[in-house]
């Protein structure tokens, strides 16, 4: 089975390297997707390997698009933060049920696993627990957290047909997932703090505004 992963980094020069070294050696092939980081990421991330592609859009979901419109025909895409809070090492946990035919999608739960001290803080981890009630309520599907450290059939991803170009992305996937009648699961992950300045959930302004993006996304995906 061939697993290609793609990885939206944004000035993410510290942890990138960290990253790319602990990706399993099964992995075909590694895609990071840059917005023109000022810190030399892209260059960093060439050197270590990984094929490297620009996305003048900036946007975690657009990153992802970019990431995917490069792929040839593959089997399994597994998304992977860039900066180091997840434990690439996992990716068989998430690999797994799909090559057991158990799902289509899985989901990396940090709260369902071993999270460090100061990993996620209160706002963020209130944040998923939230979305992922609307997500429970709205699917039935089991879900203890929007994780971006995620695995996806190939078959599936491509018949999902995603737009959401911000932080919305993960939420749109797991909807359609369902809608669309692909399985969707979620297997316990680690998280540690992230390597590198925080964009996002570090501040409280950030987590509010990504979280009223992902409420709005609850919103518009919760029918099919
Ligand atoms: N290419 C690209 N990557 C992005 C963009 N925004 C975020 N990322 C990357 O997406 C991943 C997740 O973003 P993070 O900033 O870690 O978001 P977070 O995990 O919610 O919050 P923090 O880790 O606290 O910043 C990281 O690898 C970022 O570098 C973007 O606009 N373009
Ligand atoms: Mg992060």
């Amino acid at each position: 089975m061939n697993v290609d992963v793609i990885i939206p980094a944004l000035n993410e020069a510290e942890a990138i390297s960290r990253v790319l070294a602990d990706i399993p050696a099964w992995v075909r092939q590694v895609v990071v997707v840059d917005n023109g980081s000022s810190d030399g990421t892209a260059e960093i991330a060439a050197r270590a390997g990984a094929r490297v592609v620009f996305q003048p859009k900036r946007g975690y979901g657009y990153a992802c698009l970019a990431g995917l419109a490069v792929l040839e025909h593959t089997d399994v895409v597994v998304f992977l933060d860039g900066d180091y809070s997840d434990y690439p090492a996992e990716m068989e946990r998430l690999v797994a049920p799909i090559m057991a035919n158990q799902a289509d999608l899985v989901i990396g739960s940090r709260l369902a696993g071993q999270m460090q001290e100061g990993a996620m803080l209160w706002h963020a981890y209130l944040g998923n627990c939230v979305l992922s009630w609307f997500v429970r309520l709205i699917t039935g599907c089991q879900v203890s957290d929007i994780g971006p450290f995620r695995a996806i059939t190939w078959e599936a991803m491509n018949n999902l047909s995603l737009t959401e170009g911000r932080y919305g992305w993960t939420l749109e996937m797991m909807f359609k997932t369902v809608h669309k009648g692909y399985r969707m699961m979620e297997v316990p992950v680690s998280y540690r703090p992230r390597l590198g300045k925080s964009k996002v959930s570090g501040s409280l302004q950030a987590s509010l505004k990504a979280s009223l993006v992902m409420l709005a996304t609850v919103a518009r995906y919760a029918r099919p």
